[in-house]
């Protein structure tokens, strides 16, 4: 077993890493940019090492750093976490070269599934389900149109180097097909260098459903169920649950047999994700159809560990270090119903802009059904260089109706003062009858957000606190504020809330105005 991780990332994601390592026994380094000096993940970790400027180019992305780092601390292996290095081949080549451990998937693997037409050729050869188009780049966009012609409009043209909805294209009709290809070919080149595009038939208000899958590095995979993902806005999940309240347990067993069979294909190692889009129709059984494999942790893995009992973090660490599973398919059982909230530093008033700044005061829930992984603490300031993911607040029961009503009652014990959250999003979702009622799909978000725009004045956000309890907490936030002992009454504090840097603000609407 490895004596000493370093974890080449930060927030929440690098305490989760943290912990299992000292549930393990094995020592942690930690990694910080300059405007991370005093985070969470430094704090808790054995020993920490600045790596240079907040920009993440500068700093969580520099391999260089990152392996001269690990070198000097004699760290044995590296957990990128998710995002920053996570599903870079070409750092898992450089940590191999270097005689440190990736905790994740082999260079190849990795290089296979970032590559989306390299994927789907794999996957048609081992018989996957595909959505219908091509899996080769499109040589001209009269291509485009007899293909389009054979599958059927609407069809969607996608960039080979990208996923997460970047130069993506959603085509209705022919005279639409040349200029939708064309910008779409120069949006990839622009955003990966790589201008290659294909094209697959669009399914309309498709399910986003994943699986996760584990697979050693003896020839060992086993599938771990799905997570129903479709509560997302601007290609950013922000609600998921396990199970999908509409796959039973029969599509479960076949999903999770394709989600092996993709893994396999590639021989893949470690932890993954076989994501699928689910079609719907009301006469008629789901198909599901594969769609990229995600090569890293996830963010939403906690939904897994609680209907599963598993430990993802630690059966990783494991299987780098060369153990077999400890378990077969058939002492996988999952059980219960678990609901993800995520959390983050945005204002629900102006449209989900990041809202950084100082945290002047937290209340935290906790109680029974409820796991918490955050990256904040009271008195620390949520800097604006990086995704504004504060925690996940995880709801747990033995069915859907009751994590639903422990979620209510957790966020309600929520306070987090001196930034805005979105906090009062998760109250008015799980309040949604749509989604009580299992009525989801990738558009729900934008109509539920849609309602209460066109009803005029924006519905009064449910206050966190009520009576009592929110006047208590108000006070304390007030007494920490003057007491110049208190170390929120430091810097900001007095410049109050609504005043702290509004750089990240400008940053946001900038870039939701391209
Ligand atoms: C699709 C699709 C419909 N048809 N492909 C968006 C992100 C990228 N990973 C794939 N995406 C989609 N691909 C076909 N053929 C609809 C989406 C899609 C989507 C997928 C998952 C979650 C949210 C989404 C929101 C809009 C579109």
């Amino acid at each position: 077993m490895f004596k000493k991780i370093l974890i080449a990332n930060r927030g929440e994601i690098a305490v989760r890493i943290l912990r299992a390592c000292r549930e393990m026994g094995i020592s942690t380094v930690a990694v910080y940019s300059d405007v991370d000096r005093a985070a969470l993940h430094v704090r808790k970790s054995d020993e920490a090492y600045n790596i240079g400027p907040a920009p993440a180019s500068e700093s969580y992305l520099r391999m260089d750093k990152i392996l001269d780092i690990a070198k000097r601390s004699g760290a044995d292996a590296i957990h990128p976490g998710y995002g920053f290095l996570s599903e870079n081949a070409k750092f898992a080549h450089a940590c191999a070269d270097a005689g440190v451990k990736f905790i994740g998937p082999t260079p190849h693997a990795m290089e296979m599934m970032g590559s989306k037409t390299r994927a789907r050729q794999a996957m048609e050869k081992a018989g996957v389900p595909l959505v219908p188009g091509t899996s080769r780049a499109l040589a001209s966009p009269e291509e485009g149109e007899q293909v389009a012609e054979r599958v059927g409009y609407p069809v969607m043209l996608k960039a080979a180097a990208g996923g997460g909805g970047k130069g993506m294209r959603l085509v209705h009709s022919r005279h639409e097909l040349r200029s939708a290809l064309e910008s779409a070919q120069s949006e990839a080149q622009r955003s990966f260098g790589d201008s290659e595009v294909y094209i697959e038939k669009a399914i309309v208000n498709p399910r986003h459903i994943e699986m996760q899958v584990l697979a050693d590095e003896h020839g060992n995979t086993v599938w771990l169920g799905e997570r129903e993902c479709s509560i997302q806005r601007r290609h950013q999940k922000v609600l998921e649950e396990s199970p999908s309240p509409v796959i039973d347990s029969d599509m479960r067993r076949r999903m999770g047999e394709v989600a092996v069979k993709v893994a396999q294909a590639a021989n893949y190692t470690n932890a993954g994700t076989v994501e699928f889009l689910v079609d719907q129709h009301a006469d008629q059984q789901n198909n599901f159809y594969f769609l990229e494999m995600n090569t890293r942790l996830q963010v939403e893995h906690p939904v897994t560990e609680l209907t599963t009992g598993l430990d993802l973090v630690h059966l990783q660490i494991r299987i780098a270090a060369g153990e077999k599973l400890p378990f077969a398919q058939s002492d996988v059982t999952i059980r219960g119903h678990a609901i993800e909230c995520r959390i983050y530093a945005e204002d629900p008033d102006n449209n989900y802009f990041p809202s950084p700044g100082k945290i002047t005061l937290l209340l935290q829930p906790s109680g029974p059904g409820i796991r918490r992984d955050s990256g904040m603490y009271e008195g620390w300031n949520v800097p604006m260089d990086y995704d504004p993911l504060l925690a996940k607040l995880i709801g747990y029961a033995s069915d859907r109706e009751q994590a639903i009503m422990r979620l209510q009652r957790a966020l309600g014990e929520y306070f987090v003062a001196g930034i805005k959250t979105n906090i009062s999003l998760f109250q008015r979702i799980l309040d949604d009858a749509d989604f009580q009622a299992g009525k989801l799909d990738t558009g729900y978000l934008d109509r539920l957000l849609a309602k209460s725009s066109s009803a005029g004045a924006p519905l009064a956000p449910k206050p966190e606190i009520e009576g009592p309890e929110k006047i208590a907490a108000i006070a304390v936030g007030l007494f920490a504020v003057l007491d110049p002992a208190s170390p929120v009454a430091k810097d900001g504090g007095s410049a109050g809330p609504d005043l702290v840097s509004s750089n990240w603000k400008q940053k946001g609407r900038s870039e939701g105005l391209r």
